[in-house]
């Protein structure tokens, strides 16, 4: 489906989460104008580390779990890591299962960021729990940015 140009998963609104998680050990691949880079766990985890406690996943279809302490890499922190520069227009987080969310440059001004978790309560996610799992603590009121199964991230700059 494509609506405005825009992809289909941008206006999906299933709440009806996927159950079964795709195959995959969380490493995804990243696309941005100097090309594509594959990154895993281990590289993520040599990154600068950040966590945000008192996250809830909220669902309308089955209710809230949570407070949840994540962790992993802010976005803002991947992006440096990756050399974008200032001015990239916005960034999709696409899932093995087809979900996904888009990240424009605000988001990554919010008090509590968004982050690239690998880890939930101090421990390694489990696949089923997302590995890796973007986490947009600024959306409380669905789920619908807290993306599992991350399998890729489209960088679209000037
Ligand atoms: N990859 C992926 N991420 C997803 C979904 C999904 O179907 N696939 N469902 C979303 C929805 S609608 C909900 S309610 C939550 C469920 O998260 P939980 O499994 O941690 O409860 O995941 C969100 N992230
Ligand atoms: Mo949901």
């Amino acid at each position: 489906m494509d609506f405005h140009g825009e992809p289909g998963w941008l206006h999906r609104h299933p709440h009806e989460p996927n159950l079964i998680p795709p195959e995959g050990d969380g490493a995804f691949t990243v696309a941005a104008l100097t090309g594509e880079q594959y990154w895993t766990v281990a590289e993520l985890s040599r990154l600068p580390y950040t966590s945000i406690a008192d996250c809830y996943i909220v669902s309308t279809g089955h209710g809230v779990s949570g407070p949840f302490v994540f962790g992993g890499v802010l976005a803002a922190d991947f992006l440096a890591a990756l050399d974008i520069a200032p001015g990239w227009l916005y960034l999709d987080v696409i899932s093995a299962d087809g979900f996904g969310a888009r990240l424009v440059p605000a988001d990554l001004s919010a008090l509590r960021p968004p982050l690239l978790a690998y880890e939930i309560d101090g421990k390694p996610m489990t696949r089923s729990q997302g590995l890796t799992r973007l986490i947009v603590p600024a959306e409380t009121d669905d789920a619908l940015r807290q993306v599992k199964w991350i399998a890729q991230i489209h960088i679209v700059e000037a």
